[in-house]
């Protein structure tokens, strides 16, 4: 299966590795998360890789290209860790940080992006439904990230599903809130309550930062 195969680049060690240009100046924040949390880019992987073996419990963001995934890690790490707003579908990498030497954030490909060609759209998915349910991986907690004023779309439910399945705890945040009116908000909210009502759903801005102190409570990322 072409999603397993292992990447040159993703072999040996998997200590940290400090990539020096994730920085916001071009220097590794190494301490300066979040409440003193040492963030560090790891690797991006392309499939199995042995990092995955690794003990540290790992926290999915997954979601369209587009909805504010690397913009919510960002503001939840407090720092500029992930890469905001690269072409979409340029990312096909899943991206491990590791936070504090104990848990690993991971920042998975976005999908659902028309313009993509659908070849690369497909491997993207398999990506994702492999990380989700390949079996290889447990991870702690999937956040799906929505654009609060687009919901749920046919994508996003053909992969609440695989993590139903799989038995993945679940939390959904409807990202970009500061962009509804308080009618939309409304709306927004009771529509995912009403087609979801089992599953745990937080608004928040990572633009604004609105819930982000919420949310970083209830991924306990400060133990
Ligand atoms: N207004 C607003 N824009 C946001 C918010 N979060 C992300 N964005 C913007 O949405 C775009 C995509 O964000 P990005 O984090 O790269 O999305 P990703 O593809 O899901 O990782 C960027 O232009 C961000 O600045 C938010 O809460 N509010
Ligand atoms: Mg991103």
């Amino acid at each position: 299966m072409k999603a397993q195969r292992g990447h040159a680049k993703n072999s040996g060690s998997v200590a940290p590795r400090n990539f020096g240009k994730i920085g916001p100046s071009g220097s590794m924040k190494a301490g300066g998360g979040r409440e003193g949390l040492r963030v560090q880019f790891t690797r991006g992987i392309h499939g199995s890789d042995p990092i995955l073996g690794m003990p540290y419990p790992q926290i999915a963001f997954v979601g369209r290209s587009n909805v504010g995934k690397s913009s919510i890690i960002n503001a939840l790490l407090g720092g500029v860790f992930a890469r905001v707003s690269a072409t979409p579908g340029k990312t096909q990498e899943i991206n491990f940080y590791t936070v504090d030497d104990r848990l690993f954030v991971v920042d998975l490909p976005g999908y659902g992006y028309a313009k993509l060609p659908i070849p690369i759209a497909e491997k993207i998915r398999k990506h994702i439904l492999w990380y989700l349910g390949g079996g290889e991986v447990r991870p702690k907690i999937v956040l799906l990230i929505l654009d609060a004023r687009v919901g749920v779309t046919d994508q996003d439910r053909e992969l609440i599903d695989v993590v139903r399945n799989e038995g993945h705890p679940l939390l959904v945040v409807l990202n970009k809130w500061d962009k509804l009116n308080q009618s939309e908000a409304v709306h927004a909210l009771r529509d995912f309550k009403n087609a979801y009502p089992d599953i745990e759903v937080i608004p928040a801005s990572a633009e604004k930062k609105y819930n982000i102190p919420l949310l970083f409570d209830r991924l306990a990322l400060k133990k």
